[in-house]
């Protein structure tokens, strides 16, 4: 059994449904889904405060996958909060949904375009972009104004799709990321409609996660990614303390 650990950076059980539904469609034969919700920090994740909340349970969450398991894990919050702590603390992959998508949407096109929620985000969406790699095939990033927590009913739908439609016509991009978990479920209907490839974050991250687990390649422990040494927490965070190495 190869277990790919899902973990939902916000607390919203709705939301963490629609991407389990995503990450059991996407996965292969062989591979278990489990799908968590972060059990501390905000309800969506939207701003600069909402993601430093969220990466406590971030981490928290990626520990008790470990702790399961898990031969993968996926960070499913666009923000990609946590990502560099989690790998640290991670014997497995770990990815997150922006930096999947990403690399998917490349191996797809020359150019693509993010829409995200809140025009709020654009900002940090483009320093991801640049801190990954990807800045000078990323023809635009558009806000379709929808808060995270409403991307639940056809007008939100409808808004995300108007999006879309409107950086593929100004952008000129071959493909459109979606910047956000809670649009997953939407690609295949919008690539059809807008007559270019459509990343589903989750899906694509899902399977990176799922090929990096099969063909047994993990995080590199040289320097950067390796654990931590421990040191005392104090606090409310005092139980993300990690433990002494054994031996
Ligand atoms: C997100 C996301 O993927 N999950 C969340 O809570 N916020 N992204 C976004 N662009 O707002």
């Amino acid at each position: 059994m190869t277990l790919i650990h899902v973990i939902n950076p916000n607390t919203s059980q709705a939301m963490t449904d629609g991407i389990a539904r995503t990450a059991r469609e996407v996965a292969g034969p062989g591979i278990t889904v489990l799908a968590v919700t972060s059990a501390m920090g905000p309800a969506s994740i939207e701003s600069h405060y909402d993601e430093a909340l969220a990466v406590p349970g971030v981490l928290a969450a990626v520990r008790e996958g470990e702790r399961a398991g898990a031969a993968g894990h996926v960070i499913a919050c666009f923000g990609d909060p946590g990502l560099a702590a989690a790998r640290e603390v991670a014997a497995g992959p770990v990815v997150g949904i922006a930096e999947a998508a990403a690399h998917v949407a490349m191996l797809l096109g020359r150019s693509f375009s993010v829409v995200t929620t809140l025009s709020r985000t654009v900002g940090h969406t483009r320093d991801l972009i640049r801190s990954y790699g990807f800045a000078a095939a990323c023809a635009g990033i558009h806000a379709c104004d929808v808060p995270v927590l409403d991307l639940d009913s056809p007008s939100a739908w409808a808004s995300v799709g108007k999006t879309c439609a409107a950086a593929r016509d100004s952008d000129g991009c071959d493909v459109i990321v979606l910047g956000c978990a809670g649009m997953t479920g939407l690609a295949a209907a919008l690539s059809g409609e807008l007559g270019i490839p459509v990343v589903d974050g989750v899906a694509a991250a899902v399977k990176l996660a799922e090929a990096l687990a099969v063909l047994g390649l993990r995080t590199s422990k040289r320097d950067e990614y390796a654990t931590p040494p421990p040191k005392p927490v104090l606090g409310p965070l005092s139980g993300l303390a990690l433990p002494e190495p054994p031996g």
